[in-house]
């Protein structure tokens, strides 16, 4: 039940992305739902209420890597029930080195067209020195970092879920610099928030949603959405009273150096995280290459 078919394969390498797949239970979601209640406060940042969490392992605010303090996230998204079908689409090694929350407010805009390989400072429109890039390709190797969308509470049509551009995972589309304020995610998250202070601008990207086919993906709570760092992406405005609340997963081969700078001793990276604490966790098959800090919760 929980492995791929043929078809589904052949559907997510035309379209980019696929889903939503059973995957978890409501009682196996029902931990990670109690620990954001317990590290989610609301502030209010230029009187736009918005959502920071507390992340304990890494000690400051962020929305980013609580598989590194929610041990039942960090093994929902280590279950073969993900990884498994992650195997199926063509990698056997694979590390999760990134998640993040994506916890939008009743009322909340949404979440604007953008590619996630833009956001690693590779083939970025913005110059940037290799050793500040968040993720270092191999030369030889092509670009794959697999993204798990998983629901924690259903995501609707209403509440704002998922919309893909179908095929687009298979070009590159150029990235706009504008200011912070005005970036794909300005409405969920905030350049003021405390972890992303020294951020100044942000991007938009050149792209025409009247030219592909688009596609909305609603998601009920514990089902997963699969799609590749490439496919082109949105979510509109939360227009229900209840949070529309998912967790994405990153997952990318041993062989990508993963925050480069930090081997110079520089633990910012290019969001103003202090990522020293990182580290990646092996959820599948070898790491021959050795070159990232790993390990296990
Ligand atoms: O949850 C959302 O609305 C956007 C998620 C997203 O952009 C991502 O997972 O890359």
């Amino acid at each position: 039940m929980f492995s791929l078919t043929e078809s589904q394969i052949l559907d997510f390498q035309k379209k980019g992305w696929l889903g939503p797949l059973d995957t978890f239970s409501l009682v196996e979601i029902e931990p990670i739902k109690e620990y954001l209640k317990a590290q989610g406060q609301l502030v209010k940042i230029d009187g736009k209420l918005l959502i920071e969490f507390d992340n304990p392992f890494l000690g400051y605010k962020t929305t980013r890597e609580h598989h590194l303090s929610c041990k039942p996230l960090a093994q929902l998204l280590k279950d073969d029930r993900i990884v498994g079908r992650l195997n199926q689409l063509g990698e056997p090694n694979l590390l999760l080195w990134r998640t993040n929350i994506f916890y939008k407010l009743p009322g909340q805009k949404g979440i604007n067209w953008h590619q996630a390989v833009d956001y690693y400072g590779h083939e970025i429109a913005e110059e940037i020195e290799p050793e500040k890039k968040t993720l270092l390709f191999p030369a030889h190797e092509n670009v794959l970092d697999l993204t798990i969308w998983l629901a924690i509470e259903d995501s609707t049509l209403e509440n704002g879920c998922l919309y893909f551009a179908n095929g687009t995972h298979k070009q590159k589309f150029k990235a706009v610099k504008v200011p912070a304020n005005e970036g794909a995610f300005s409405a969920l998250t905030n350049e003021k928030m405390s972890w992303q202070k020294a951020k100044l601008y942000s991007k938009v990207f050149e792209f025409n949603e009247t030219e592909y086919e688009i596609q909305a993906v609603p998601a009920k709570a514990g089902q997963i959405i699969i799609f590749t760092e490439k496919v082109i992406h949105s979510s509109p405005p939360n227009r229900s009273n209840q949070p529309r609340v998912g967790i994405n997963a990153r997952y990318i081969r041993p062989s990508v150096k993963i925050y480069p700078h930090r081997y110079q001793g520089n633990y910012i990276d290019g969001t103003g995280n202090n990522i020293e604490r990182h580290f990646s966790i092996l959820v599948s098959g070898r790491d021959d290459n050795q070159i990232n800090i790993c390990g296990d919760i």
